[in-house]
C-alpha cells in the first residue's frame, strides 16, 4: 500500500476526470440524438457548444486527470513514496490544472467559446477561454516536474541502476508531453492570447494551426501511451507472467517519442498553405509510428501465449481459452486491445495522401477516434479503475461489482460497434463531421445516407444510448468504490495494484540515457518543421470570427 497522501493526491486527480466523463458523456448523447433529428435544443443552447464541451471534457480533461492518477499511484509504488517538496508540486500542478479547466468550461457553457477543442482560428472565443487552456497545460508541466522530480531523486539514490518499468514510461510519456505542449502552448500565449483581448487585430490561422497538430498528434500519443503502460506492465501481473521483454518494451516508448512530434502535417494534408514536399515528409514520419505499435501487438500476443501454454494450454491456439476470461480487469483490456486493431488500421489510412481525400472532415474521423481514443485507451482506463479505485481507498471490488463491471463493458462494447461502425459508413459515404442535424434540403444524396441497416437514424440513436447507459453504470461503480463501498478488512479483500515484474538484466543503459532520445527528437522535429514553419511566419493574418 502507497503512502495515504499520494493515495489522496491520486484519488482527487481520478475523482475530476469522472465529473469530466459525467457531463462529457452526456454532451455525446445529445448530440447523437441531435445530428438524427430526433432532439431540437432550446435556443439558449447551441449544438456546437455542446461538442465543444463533449471534445474539451472527454478527450482532454478525462483523459488527462486519469492519466495522473495513474501515474502518481504507479510512481509511488514502484519508485517510493512522494517527498513533501514532490507533494508539494504535484498539488500546486493540480490546482492550477484545475482552475484552468474550470475557467474554460465556464467560458464553454455560458456559450462564449463554441470553437471546438481544436479551437481553429479564425473563430474567435473569450479571450478567457485560452487563458483557461494555458493555466490547463501549465497545471500538467508543473505535475510533470512534480514525477521528474520524484524520479531524479531516486535514480540518483540508485547509481548505475536501470528505474522500474512503469517509472521510466511515465517519465517517457512526461517529456513527450512537455515537448509536445511547447506549439499549442506558442500559439494560445502569443498568437490567441493577444488577438482575443484585442491587443493586435488578426491571427497567423496557418501558423497557429501548425502549431496546434505539432501538439494534437503526440496528444493522442499522450493518451495512448499510459494504455500502452497498462498493456505491458499490469496486463502480464493478471496473467501470473513477466513483461515479456523489458529492452523491447523500452525501446518502443522511446521511439514513441522519436515518431509522434514531428508529424502535425498528416492533419493538415488539404491546406494548402503547406507545400507537398514537407507533408509527404511528415507523412513518412508518421508511419514510421507502425514499428513500436507493432513492436506492442507482438509483445501482447507473445505475453498472453507464454501465459496460457504456462496454464497448460495446447495445440496452436489452445492458450486462448487458459486466459483469465472471468477477470474484467483483464477482459475489459483485452476489449480494448481488440478495438485497436481496426483503429490502428484506419490511422494508416487517414494519414494515407490520398485516401484523406476521401475521409477528411466526414463522420469517418469520428468513427475513427471512438475506436482509438474513445475506446482503447478510454476502456482501458475503464479496466484500471476496476482496480485502481478500490486500490487507493481501501474499499472491496465484490463479485457484485466484478459482474457490473462486465455489464459496463459489454454495453460499451456494444454501443460502440454501432455509433462507430456507423459512422465510419456515414464518412464514406459523404457526411461531415461537427454538423448538427441538416437534411440538406432534403436533398436525396443526403437523404440516402440513413437508409442503410446500422446508418439509419434508429439504430444510431440506440448505439448513442447504450453508450450513454454504460458510461452511467461505470459512475455508479466510480462512486461506490470511492465512497460507499465497504472497507477491506480481511487480506483477501484487498485489491492490489498489479504490477508485473520485468527483467532488466539484458536491458541496455543507453535506453534510459534521456539526452540521445531527446536530441534526436529536436533533431527530427526541426527538420520536419523549421523551413515550413519559417515559411509560414510572412502570411497574412486574418481578422477573427464568431459564427456561433
Ligand atoms: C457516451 C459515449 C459517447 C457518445 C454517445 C459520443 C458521441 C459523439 C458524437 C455523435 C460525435 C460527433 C459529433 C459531430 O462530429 O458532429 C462525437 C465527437 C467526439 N467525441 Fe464522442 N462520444 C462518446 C464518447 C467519447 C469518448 C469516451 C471520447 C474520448 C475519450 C470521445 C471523444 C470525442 C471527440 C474528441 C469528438 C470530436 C469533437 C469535435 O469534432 O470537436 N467521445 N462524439
Ligand atoms: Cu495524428
Amino acid at each position: 500500500m502507497i503512502a495515504a497522501q499520494d493515495r489522496k493526491l491520486a484519488l482527487w486527480n481520478i475523482a475530476v476526470a469522472y465529473i469530466a466523463f459525467l457531463i462529457g458523456t452526456l454532451a455525446g448523447l445529445l448530440q447523437v440524438f441531435i445530428r438524427n433529428d430526433a432532439l431540437q435544443l432550446p435556443s439558449w443552447l447551441d449544438y456546437y457548444q455542446i461538442l465543444t464541451a463533449h471534445g474539451v471534457l472527454l478527450a482532454l480533461i478525462f483523459t488527462t486527470y486519469f492519466i495522473f492518477g495513474f501515474f502518481i499511484t504507479g510512481m509511488s509504488k514502484s519508485l517510493g513514496s512522494f517527498g513533501p517538496k514532490v507533494r508539494l508540486v504535484a498539488w500546486i500542478g493540480f490546482a492550477v490544472t484545475t482552475i484552468g479547466t474550470v475557467l474554460a468550461t465556464i467560458m464553454i457553457v455560458s456559450g462564449k467559446a463554441s470553437v471546438l477543442y481544436t479551437f481553429y482560428a479564425p473563430l474567435k472565443a473569450s479571450g478567457w477561454f485560452y487563458v483557461g487552456l494555458a493555466l490547463f497545460v501549465i497545471g500538467t508541466w508543473i505535475t510533470s516536474f512534480a514525477l521528474v522530480g520524484h524520479y531524479i531523486v531516486w535514480r540518483k539514490e540508485h547509481k548505475g541502476k536501470l528505474s522500474p518499468l512503469f517509472a521510466f514510461m511515465a517519465i517517457t510519456t512526461i517529456v513527450m508531453w512537455i515537448i509536445s505542449c511547447l506549439g499549442v502552448v506558442a500559439t494560445v500565449v502569443f498568437q490567441f492570447i493577444p488577438w482575443a483581448f484585442g491587443w493586435v487585430d488578426t491571427i497567423n490561422v496557418e501558423l497557429s494551426r501548425s502549431l496546434f497538430w505539432y501538439f494534437g498528434h503526440p496528444l493522442v500519443y499522450f493518451w495512448l501511451l499510459p494504455a500502452y503502460m497498462a498493456w505491458y506492465v499490469v496486463v502480464p501481473k493478471l496473467l501470473g507472467t513477466k513483461v515479456f521483454s523489458d529492452s523491447l518494451a523500452r525501446l518502443a516508448f522511446v521511439l514513441f517519442i522519436l515518431f509522434s512530434i514531428p508529424v502535425g502535417f498528416h492533419h493538415q494534408l488539404t491546406e494548402p498553405g503547406i507545400s507537398d514536399f514537407w507533408k509527404f515528409l511528415q507523412v513518412v514520419l508518421t508511419f514510421m509510428v507502425i514499428v513500436p505499435s507493432l513492436i506492442t501487438a507482438f509483445s501482447m500476443f507473445a505475453t498472453f501465449e507464454i501465459a496460457g501454454r504456462q496454464k497448460g494450454g495446447k495445440g496452436l491456439f489452445g492458450w486462448i481459452k487458459k486466459l483469465p476470461w472471468k477477470d474484467v480487469r483483464f477482459t475489459s483490456i483485452f476489449v480494448a486491445m481488440a478495438f485497436f486493431i481496426p483503429g490502428g488500421a484506419g490511422g494508416i489510412i487517414n494519414a494515407s495522401f490520398q485516401l484523406n481525400e476521401l475521409v477528411h472532415n466526414t463522420l469517418w474521423i469520428v468513427g475513427h477516434f471512438h475506436i482509438t481514443v474513445g475506446t482503447p485507451v478510454a476502456m482501458t482506463f475503464m479496466g484500471l479503475t476496476f482496480w485502481l479505485i478500490p486500490y487507493l481507498t481501501g474499499r472491496k471490488f465484490s463479485k457484485s461489482m466484478q459482474k457490473l463491471g462486465f455489464i459496463q463493458i459489454i454495453t460499451w462494447t456494444i454501443g460502440m460497434l454501432l455509433m462507430s461502425t456507423s459512422q465510419h459508413i456515414l464518412g464514406l459515404l459523404g457526411a461531415p463531421r461537427r454538423t448538427a442535424y441538416s437534411g440538406y434540403n432534403d436533398h436525396p444524396a443526403a437523404q440516402g445516407w440513413f437508409e442503410g441497416l446500422i446508418t439509419n437514424h434508429v439504430t444510431m440513436a440506440v448505439g448513442g444510448s447504450i453508450l450513454f447507459l454504460s458510461a452511467m453504470i461505470l459512475i455508479y461503480i466510480v462512486v461506490m468504490s470511492m465512497f460507499l463501498s465497504p472497507k477491506a478488512v480481511r487480506e483477501e479483500d484487498f485489491v492490489d495494484f498489479p504490477m508485473a515484474e520485468s527483467d532488466t538484466e539484458h536491458t541496455p543503459k543507453f535506453l534510459e540515457n534521456w539526452w540521445i532520445w531527446i536530441g534526436i527528437a529536436f533533431a527530427l522535429i526541426i527538420i520536419a518543421y523549421a523551413i515550413p514553419l519559417g515559411a509560414m511566419l510572412d502570411y497574412p493574418g486574418s481578422e477573427g470570427y464568431k459564427t456561433w
